[in-house]
């Protein structure tokens, strides 16, 4: 997810080139707005941390970008490609150690596991919107 300060600064092509660049596959997009609730529901492991209201009212401040992103390793790739959750500890290079300064205006979000990919999937896309293509350079990305 591009969030809603990665919108705003104008970052979200930036971002998705990277996506492409590297190879993964976008497979369903959309810009909206979350609900309070779908946001409780996205950050609901956060729930009782002392960050969370503000993490709530920051990703429902505006437009944000949703992504399916697919590929071979793209979990823990994207989570490699996004940089340590504090910008001022990402390395160079990451998106958030190129592009944010702040842990709470840190630019993006990856899911960090294959359940909580299939979770967080299931709370912002309908299986419909998902779309099964093939890149036409997939030949030359996978041995
Ligand atoms: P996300 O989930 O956004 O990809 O971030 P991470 O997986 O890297 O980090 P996280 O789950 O620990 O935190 C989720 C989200 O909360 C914000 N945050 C986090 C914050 O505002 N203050 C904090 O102290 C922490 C730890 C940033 C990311």
């Amino acid at each position: 997810m591009v969030k809603p300060d990665g919108v705003q600064r104008g970052l979200t092509g930036e971002i998705i080139k990277r996506i492409e660049n590297k190879g993964f596959k976008i497979v369903a997009m959309r810009l909206s707005v979350m609900s309070e609730e779908r946001a409780k529901k996205h950050y609901e492991e956060h729930v009782g941390k002392k960050f969370y209201q503000a993490l709530v009212d920051f990703i429902t401040s505006g437009p944000s970008v949703q992504m399916v992103v697919e590929g071979k390793g793209s979990i823990a790739a994207m989570r490699k490609m996004n940089g340590a959750t504090n910008p001022a500890e990402a390395a160079p290079g990451t998106i958030r150690g190129d592009l944010g300064i702040e842990t709470g205006r840190n630019v993006v979000h990856g899911s960090d596991s294959p359940e909580s990919a299939k979770r967080e999937i299931e709370l912002h896309f309908r299986p419909e919107e998902i779309v099964a293509f093939q890149r036409i350079d997939e030949a030359w990305l996978y041995e």
